[in-house]
Order: C-alpha cells, then sequence, then structure tokens
C-alpha cells in the first residue's frame, strides 16, 4: 500500500551498508559451479575470461554471454579478476602501445556490458607465489604455504640463476643447499611445478629453461623503473577508465617482496601511496588483500583500510600465520595475523561513511573436509573458501550490530 512507503523507506535509509559478498570463479572448467557459490551465500561470483591469451581484446560478445551464463544461475558479476597486464607493459617492450590499445578495448568492452571494477597486478613474471600446496595442519586439512627456503633451494640448485647467491643471506644459502641435498627427484620436480607451473589464474606457466630466459628479460629493469613502467600504464589507462565510471583495482605482490631477483613495488602502504599521489585519477584504486599485504608486520592492515579506504574497490579477506625467516602460511579466515576483527571494523566504518558496499571475496581455504579426495584448483577449493565467507559473514553482522546498538569499537 503506499501509505506504507515512507516508513520503508525510513527503515531501508538506517539500513547499515553490508559488503557484496563474492567468490571467485574460474569459469565454465572450475570443478566448483555456479550452483556451489550460490550456495555458499554468495551473490555474485569475480571471474575472467580466462580462455582469452594475453595480448587479445576481450570481446563485448564473449563478456556478455559469460555475464548471461552467470546469470541464469542467480549470480551476478560486477568485478573482474584480472584483466591481465602483458609483460611488455611491465617492461615498457616495443609492443606497448598495441599492448595498451588492447588493454583500453578490452576496458571499453567490459564498461559496455556493466562490469566496472576491474582487477590487475605488477608482478614482473610470476603472480601469486606458493611453495607448498598441500601442507598438513593439525586438524587434517590442508593448507598452502611459501618459505624462502624453498624459493632459494630452486633458485640456487635447480633454476642455477646467475647472481642468485647475493639475493640471499648465508645462512639461507646453506639452509637451501641442506635442502635440496635432501629431496629427491620427485620433490624436486613438484617444488619447480609448484613455484613455475602456473597458480590458478596466474595467466603465464614457465619450464625452468623459459623461465631463466624471461627473468633475462628484466636485467635493465629495478624498482625505480617498474615504478616508472607502471605509472606510464595508469597514465595510459586511466583516463580511458575514468571517462568509461570504470575502477582498475591494483592487486598487491604476493609475497609481498622481491623473489628472484625481480623486482616488486605494490607492497606495501608506501607503495600504494605514492601511486596515488603520482597519478590522482578516480580510477586509479586499490583491491586491498588482507592476505598479501599481511606477510609484512609492517604493514597496518585496519589502518590501510582507514587511510586508504577512498581508493579501496575490492577486497580480498584472508590472513597468513607469518613464520621465521620470510615463511608463512594460509590461515584459517580469522585466525593468523590479519587482525580479521579490526579490519572489519575499519571496513564497516569506510561503508557507512561512504555508503558504498565494496565487493570481497574470501581466499585460498584450506582443502577440507570433502574436498580431500578431490581433484581442486589450490586456494579455491569450495569448502574452505565457504568456511572462510560464512565466518566473515558472521564478524560482519556481529560489527554491524555493535554499531547499531551504538557502541563504537576504537579498533
Ligand atoms: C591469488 C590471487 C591473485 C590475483 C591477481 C590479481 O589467489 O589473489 O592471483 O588474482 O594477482 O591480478
Amino acid at each position: 500500500m503506499i501509505e506504507t512507503l515512507p516508513s520503508n523507506h525510513a527503515a531501508l535509509a538506517t539500513r547499515p551498508t553490508m559488503l557484496t559478498q563474492t567468490m571467485r570463479w574460474f569459469g565454465p572448467t572450475d570443478p566448483v559451479t555456479l550452483r556451489d557459490i550460490r550456495q555458499a551465500g554468495a551473490s555474485e561470483v569475480v571471474t575472467a575470461l580466462h580462455e582469452v591469451h594475453n595480448s587479445a581484446v576481450w570481446e563485448q560478445a564473449a563478456i556478455a554471454e559469460r555475464k548471461a551464463m552467470i546469470e541464469a544461475a542467480g549470480l551476478g558479476w560486477s568485478v573482474v579478476e584480472s584483466l591481465p597486464v602483458h609483460e611488455e607493459i611491465k617492461r615498457r617492450g616495443p609492443d606497448w602501445d598495441a599492448m595498451i590499445a588492447a588493454y583500453c578495448a578490452s576496458l571499453r568492452n567490459l564498461a559496455a556490458c556493466d562490469i566496472r571494477v576491474v582487477t590487475y597486478n605488477f608482478m614482473p613474471l610470476l603472480d601469486w607465489t606458493r611453495t607448498d600446496l598441500a601442507w598438513p595442519l593439525p586438524d587434517g586439512a590442508l593448507a598452502l604455504r611459501f618459505e624462502l627456503e624453498a624459493v632459494a633451494a630452486f633458485d640456487l640448485h635447480l633454476l642455477q640463476r646467475p647472481g642468485a647467491e647475493q639475493d640471499y643471506s648465508a645462512d639461507m644459502v646453506e639452509a637451501a643447499a641442506r635442502r635440496f641435498a635432501a629431496m629427491d627427484d620427485d620433490a624436486r620436480r613438484t617444488l619447480e611445478r609448484t613455484i613455475i607451473a602456473g597458480l590458478p589464474g596466474s595467466e603465464e606457466s614457465f619450464t625452468v629453461d623459459a623461465f631463466r630466459q624471461a627473468i633475462a628479460t628484466y636485467d635493465t629493469i629495478d624498482a625505480d623503473q617498474l615504478r616508472a613502467n607502471h605509472v606510464a600504464f595508469l597514465e595510459a589507462v586511466c583516463p580511458v577508465a575514468d571517462a568509461l565510471g570504470l575502477q582498475l583495482v591494483v592487486h598487491p605482490d604476493d609475497p609481498p617482496f622481491p623473489i628472484f631477483g625481480l623486482p616488486r613495488v605494490v607492497s606495501t602502504e608506501a607503495d600504494v601511496t605514492a601511486l596515488f599521489e603520482r597519478v590522482p585519477n578516480a580510477s586509479n584504486g586499490l583491491c586491498l588483500c588482507t592476505g598479501s599485504f599481511g606477510v609484512r608486520a609492517d604493514n597496518d592492515l585496519p589502518g590501510m583500510v582507514e587511510r586508504l579506504g577512498d581508493r579501496i574497490g575490492f577486497l580480498h579477506l584472508r590472513s597468513v600465520q607469518r613464520e621465521p625467516n620470510q615463511a608463512f602460511h594460509e590461515a584459517a579466515h580469522l585466525e593468523g595475523d590479519a587482525q580479521m576483527a579490526s579490519v572489519m571494523v575499519a571496513v564497516h566504518r569506510l561503508q557507512q561513511r561512504t555508503g558504498r558496499s565494496i565487493p570481497m571475496r574470501p581466499d585460498h581455504g584450506h582443502q577440507m573436509l570433502d574436498d580431500l579426495g578431490k581433484q581442486t584448483n589450490p586456494g579455491y577449493s569450495l569448502l574452505g573458501r565457504m568456511r572462510g565467507l560464512a565466518e566473515l559473514r558472521g564478524l560482519e553482522r556481529g560489527v554491524a550490530q555493535l554499531f547499531e546498538r551504538g557502541d563504537r569499537p576504537a579498533r
């Protein structure tokens, strides 16, 4: 009845702005189906046209077709993860112009399909990197883990990268030698595949020889040069994205420090702050990944949400447990070092201040329960992520209720 409308509106106006719950979906070949994701309680997927090569344009018809498939399953698609940045752009190579033109064409086609948040990263050659994909936890679930010592064993003894020794401490070089000597052939091949064969979502994969050659193409590119190339990329694409009403959100380096002598320049709060200062366009945004930034104890995650909030267009909420010697593993979403409750308080405040529902997803769930016997994408099995999403959803509701009651937790 018309008379009831005003009071309904009033009720709506006071309802808190909550996160948009999403899950990553790798497309029609993903063993996790759209129905699974819907039952896990997400309202949207984040995805990419993984079948399209990095240098090619995402055609509007292909985007529209994928979107229709997602919507037919009762879900939405408004965040791309990822539109990969070609190495020619990161290196500022001879094909830079062509690759930028292709990137902008894809952005136009995405906007035409009303998809307005586009995730990318600027890590040379490798996307996210782990050294163990099935690290047993005390409860029998399996976690992803990273150990710099394992990277060093691979780098020094399998890859035999020239000059690699200079990138590790003497203790690490020794530990890596002992570790490598103790590994049989199978263990060495597994480590090699884990590091360079490409984890889910990485659009590149390498053999040892190809990786050595690819690293050499970055010989003259140090951190300052990579930063300049990142700025050049943004200066070229942000005006296009601004005009289309898109936001480009950069995913931080994972892990957030250089590996294999390759520079990494999106690892700290100072890195991203500098990026926003250099390229102030509205479309220059951040995918705040509490897992990637959280590997470094010097990244204050709740503070980053507070200070960088207006730039945050997408959230990856997961937690790592830091270990000695630059190692870490994926903890349960509310455990580990992320201080997730404090992050959520900051996120809740940000959403109320701006009235923006920010898309978020759980990430790198444990392989657990019925998923243990299944072929799954590492970090992207269903049940661990469903547990993560459920925990995050509960945490957000609890935080919202505290605020509604008038409690104002400082952090
Ligand atoms: C790993 C993901 C990353 C991320 C890209 C964004 O699980 O968070 O692969 O999608 O770095 O471009």
